[in-house]
This record gives structure tokens, C-alpha cells and sequence, in this order.
């Protein structure tokens, strides 16, 4: 089922109307205050697409978010479908479900106005922003790892029964326009001179150099083929450090408006990506305890695959329901089924890392960079930390099937972090 919400009736919120506008809406009301004169909004919105609203009352706060019916980094010439909020409310109740805990709880949806009310997370900050000044996260890895591979195993037919995924297949099939931001910014625009491109000046001879590499933009589309056609399990779509907001001791996942069906290594990917950023980026940020946050960093990565690896059997020994490699072919034939698991899990870890060096990419060369690099004001310092940031991703890109696991992957990360590319 395609849901088109149309734009009739669809007003944005502004600071000054919201009080009026949702102050008569009880489940909202009850967690904020009845007097909405008493309300106080703040718009927070950073992110690339949506308004964003804290609201607090007498009672207590909510954070209200409203998708555009543009896409906010770009302005109203890049209009964006509002049904996207019907899909983030429909991937928040999924992942609260598979993965109980993770995602802030929803108070209130309203399609009509791609409106969502959640819980308001405090104190807890955008990830990516304590990967900069550099915090750590207690638990961190291990409330990522078990998120991925929960979602993934629950999502999947080697959990759900093959009727609820492909009816849940056909109703988030309707979200075109969201995954195809991904399709050409992740994917395509990367691997030549697309319009919205820019990066950072003094990498021209290595961009030049990586868009000449046909090798490599087979294999991006080998891949952008898997993410487009392979509905394995339900994805986040987006699963960045900015999609995760932490305290010192707690995380939660946020943001999946890019949801979509696809293939179980890209989330897990996508995210360790996103480490190796930050990892990059450290020696702008930090010159005191350069070396041990850099090294937290990695252990983080290290530590969230193997809490996938684990939980993922542990969910493949005790929830293997649904009609893949069903107990009926194994365990009931006194067959081991871990074979299966391991050969399962490899190819989710070639995925990733394909995946991973793909974002790491496009987070430099395309549109939507990341504040990790953007944030360093020395131009030359920031390039030449991208340049080991592209050089890594270019090999995890033409080898993702020759790593060994994510300790590999991360020796990878240090002998390129002692390069000197420019
Ligand atoms: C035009 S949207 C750009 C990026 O913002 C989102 O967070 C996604 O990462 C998307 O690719
Ligand atoms: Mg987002």
C-alpha cells in the first residue's frame, strides 16, 4: 500500500502557532501540560530534512517533529514527499518491538501533518557530537551491536513468517523517494562530478583519482544493486552517529526516516563507517589523548561486531522461526545448523564492509558531509585527514571479501591513519 499524503490541510509548524495547534490534543497535552499557554518551543532541528521542536510545560517535554515537504539543506527546490513521517512512525514501532529500549517511545502521529510527538531524551546528546569534543559511552558497543543485529534477525524471514514480511515488503515498498536520496547520494553521485557534489580543497588529484577507478564503481554498483533489490530485513536507512543520541552511560537510536528493506550488512556498515570517520577526524580535534580516544574508537567498532556476532546466534538458536534455514533441515536431522549461521554472518560482513567504505566516501564527496570532517577549520587539515579517510575506503571498498573481521578492518584503519596521502 502506497500512502500519499497530500500537502491539503498540511500546515508547518512554526514556534509561535504550535502551542495553539496541538495544545487541544490529549495524548500530547498529558505529557507536556493542559495550558498550553504555558508551553515553551524551541526549534532544534539541525539534521538535513525536518522541523524540530522541543516543548515543554508545566508536566513535563516532548520533542515534535515534522517532516517539510522539501528537503531543508536544500530549500523548496528539492521537494521531499511528507509520507515520509508515516514510514519513520511505522520503522519506530518496529524497532521498539525487535529491539526493546532502542528508540525513543511515540506519544502522538499525525500523517496529515507528517507530524511525530516521542519522548524527549535527556540528557542525552547527538553521538557524533561527543565523538568531537571527545566523551566516551559507556555500553556503547554493546547497545549497538545487539540494536543491529536485532533488527536485522527479527526483520528477516529467519524470524518473521514469510506472509507478515512480504506484506510489510509491499507496505514500505511505497517509499521511493526517500531511498532514492540514498540511491544517487551514497551510491552514484560519489563516483563522478554530480551536480551537488563538492569536497574539500586539495583532494581534486585524489577524487580525480578515485572516479577514474572504473574497478571501483563497478563495484558501488554491484552494491547500490544489493541495497535496491535485496529486502533481507528491515533497515534504519540511516544509521549514523547523528541518528544515535547518548549519555554517558545510555544510547538510543533515532531518525529512521530512511527506512526501507534491504540488505543486513548496510546498517551495521553504514555505522562502523561513521566510527572510522570520527577516527579520522580525531588529530583535528584533539591533541591531548589523541592517541587513547582514537584507540576507544576502534575498540567501540571491535567490540559492536563482536556483540552482532553474538547476539545474532543467540537469536539464531533460540528464534530461528521463520522458513530459512528452518530446524526441520537441521537440528530435527541432528544436523548442526552453525555452518549455516557462520556462512550467514560472512556475507553480512562482506556487505558491510562494502557498505561502510561507500559511506565513507560519499560523507566527503557528495552532498550531506559530515561536522567530524566539516567542523575542522584548517582546510588543509582537513583534507589531508579525509585523504586516509578515502584511501581506507577505496580498500575496504575493492576487498570487503577478503577481511578477516572487524579487528582487520581496524588495523586497516590504523596503518592508514599514519599516512601522509597529500
Ligand atoms: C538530502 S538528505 C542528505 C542526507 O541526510 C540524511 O541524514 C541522510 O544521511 C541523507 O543522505
Ligand atoms: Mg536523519
Amino acid at each position: 500500500m502506497r500512502l500519499m499524503v497530500k500537502n491539503t490541510g498540511y500546515q508547518a509548524l512554526t514556534v509561535d502557532s504550535l502551542p495553539t495547534r496541538l495544545g487541544g490534543i490529549s495524548d500530547i497535552a498529558v505529557h507536556i501540560g493542559a495550558d498550553p499557554s504555558h508551553w515553551t518551543v524551541k526549534e532544534v532541528g539541525d539534521g538535513n530534512l525536518n522541523l524540530v521542536f522541543i516543548v515543554s510545560g508545566d508536566v513535563g517535554t516532548l520533542i515534535v517533529k515534522q517532516a517539510l515537504p522539501y528537503v531543508r539543506l536544500v530549500g523548496e527546490s528539492w521537494p521531499l514527499p511528507l509520507y515520509r513521517a508515516y514510514y519513520e512512525y511505522h520503522a519506530l514501532t518496529r524497532q521498539a518491538a525487535r529491539a526493546p529500549g532502542s528508540v525513543p517511545a511515540i506519544r502522538y502521529f499525525d500523517a496529515a501533518q507528517a507530524l511525530i510527538a516521542m519522548e524527549f531524551l535527556e540528557p542525552h546528546i547527538i553521538l557524533r557530537r561527543k565523538l568531537i569534543v571527545g566523551e566516551r559511552v559507556e555500553g556503547l558497543a554493546k547497545f549497538l551491536g545487539q540494536f543491529c543485529a536485532q533488527t536485522a534477525f527479527r526483520g528477516s524471514e529467519l524470524s518473521l513468517a514469510s506472509a507478515t514480511k512480504k506484506a510489510d515488503v509491499a507496505l514500505f515498498a511505497g517509499n521511493v523517494e526517500i531511498p532514492a536520496i540514498t540511491e544517487a547520494l551514497v551510491f552514484t553521485d560519489p563516483y563522478y562530478d554530480a551536480e551537488m557534489n563538492n569536497h574539500t580543497d586539495g583532494l581534486s588529484g585524489l577524487v580525480a583519482q578515485l572516479r577514474s577507478d572504473v574497478e571501483l564503481k563497478v563495484k558501488v554498483q554491484q552494491m547500490l544493486q544489493r541495497f535496491a533489490s535485496n529486502t533481507e530485513t528491515l533497515l534504519h536507512g540511516d544509521l549514523h552517529s547523528g541518528s544515535i543520541m547518548s549519555t554517558a552511560t545510555e544510547s538510543r537510536v533515532i531518525d529512521p526516516e530512511f527506512v526501507q528493506y534491504g540488505p543486513m550488512g548496510f546498517d551495521i556498515g553504514m555505522l562502523c563507517a561513521n566510527f572510522f570517520m570520527a577516527y579520522f577526524s580525531q588529530p583535528a580535534h584533539r591533541a591531548d589523548d589523541l592517541a587513547d580516544y582514537q584507540s576507544w574508537i576502534l575498540t567501540v567498532v571491535e567490540e559492536t561486531c563482536e556483540h552482532f556476532d553474538t547476539e545474532f546466534k543467540r537469536l539464531w538458536n533460540t528464534e530461528r522461526t521463520g522458513m530459512l534455514y528452518p530446524a526441520a533441515l537441521f537440528e530435527d536431522q541432528s544436523h548442526d545448523s552453525a555452518l549455516a549461521c557462520e556462512v550467514v554472518l560472512r556475507n553480512i560482513w562482506k556487505d558491510a564492509w562494502a557498505f561502510c567504505g561507500i559511506e565513507m566516501h560519499r560523507r566527503c564527496l557528495s552532498l550531506a558531509h559530515n561536522a567530524d570532517f566539516e567542523d575542522i577549520d584548517d582546510v588543509a587539515t582537513r583534507a589531508s585527514l579525509e585523504a586516509r579517510n578515502l584511501m581506507m575506503a577505496a580498500e575496504l571498498i575493492h576487498h570487503a571479501d577478503e577481511l578477516k573481521n572487524a579487528n582487520s578492518v581496524c588495523d586497516l584503519a590504523r596503518v592508514h591513519n599514519s599516512k601522509d596521502y597529500l
